[in-house]
């Protein structure tokens, strides 16, 4: 049976890479008459960053990407409409292959013209592009044991070391009142803003990790804890970009953000144009706040 989702994500954390190499179609690119006349062989080959945890699992191919299919994007493109420059195929295939293939969270394409008009004796010419995907997320952070201002502080910096997420801006700091769980003290709280080429799975795996690293344990729930790593949003609800996700590991977005001051302060802080998608409908964070009430939330002024 195939492993199951604890299984790969413990031994795994990078994405695994899928690689097509030497597709090859016959094409009339390029600028000389000769070219457009009697055409020549292209070649391609594509490496795929993709999170294969979804389709270990489950064993169905529609949880990941086809190669085949690829494939055969390439070719229709190789086999298409002529262009002068290889720059100009390549472009579209980039395109094509980022645009239809949601699960590449990053790519790198080689296009090879080894019958080039070069004059010369020569191997191959090539054209190689890296493309990845850049998506906005909203983490949310939390911290009430040990310095839980220095937790916070210090986790948001590391969040930007991790490979594949970059541009974090993070709101100021709030002390905020414990929501739910046992008697505890008070907790820090702040919202980050990034952009990641992660998948929301391989992003969890890393905020855990960072988690871990500040010694967080798991005993009771909503009890104290060093350092807590939500992932909250993964894309763009405005654009239709968003990505939605419910299993046994990941909920997106997170289910409880939309009823948490919290969450929701530090968030609008940050951003006065957040919105999330509760029960399937983009709301604006403040319209969400104005239903709430924040008085437990207090920014912390940094200057004391
Ligand atoms: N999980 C599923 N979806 C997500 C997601 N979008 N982001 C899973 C992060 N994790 C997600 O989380 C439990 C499991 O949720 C994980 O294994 C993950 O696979 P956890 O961090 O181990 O445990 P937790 O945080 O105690 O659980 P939970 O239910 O996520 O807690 P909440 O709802 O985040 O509440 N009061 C104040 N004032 N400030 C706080 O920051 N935080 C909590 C925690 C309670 N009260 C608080 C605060
Ligand atoms: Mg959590």
């Amino acid at each position: 049976s195939p492993p199951t989702p604890s299984a790969s994500l413990r031994w795994c954390d990078v994405a695994e890479v899928i690689t097509l190499a030497g597709v090859t179609a016959y094409g009339y690119h390029g600028v000389l008459d000769s070219e457009r006349q009697e055409g020549q062989d292209f070649i391609v080959d594509v490496s795929m960053d993709v999170d294969t945890t979804p389709a270990a699992h489950s064993d169905d191919v529609t949880q990941t990407v086809n190669y085949a299919e690829v494939a055969a994007d390439i070719v229709a493109i190789i086999e298409g409409e002529p262009r002068n420059l290889i720059e100009t195929v390549m472009a579209q295939i980039a395109d094509t292959v980022m645009a239809n293939y949601e699960l590449i969270q990053s790519a790198t394409i080689t296009l090879h013209k080894p019958q080039a008009p070069v004059g010369v004796p020569f191997g191959d010419v090539s054209i190689r592009t890296q493309c990845h995907r850049e998506v906005p997320v909203v983490i949310a952070v939390g911290a009430n044991l040990g310095q839980p201002d220095e937790t916070v502080t210090g986790a948001i910096g590391q969040l930007d070391d991790i490979p594949g997420v970059w541009g974090v801006r993070a709101s100021p700091l709030y002390r905020t009142t414990p929501v739910g769980g046992p008697e505890q003290d008070d907790y820090v709280n702040a919202v980050v803003l990034a952009s990641t080429s992660l998948s929301p799975h391989r992003l969890l795996l890393q905020l855990q990790q960072l988690e871990n690293l500040w010694g967080r344990t798991r005993t009771v729930r909503w009890g104290p804890r060093s350092l807590d790593l939500d992932l909250v949003q993964y894309g763009d609800p405005g654009d239709g970009s968003e990505q939605l996700v419910s299993d046994e590991v990941l909920e997106l977005p997170h289910p409880r953000a939309y009823q948490r001051a919290f969450v929701l302060v530090p968030w609008q802080a940050i951003d006065d144009a957040a919105a999330l998608t509760v029960d399937g409908v983009v709301t604006e964070v403040s319209v969400l706040l104005a239903g709430l009430g924040s008085s437990a939330v207090t920014e912390i002024d940094p200057t004391r």
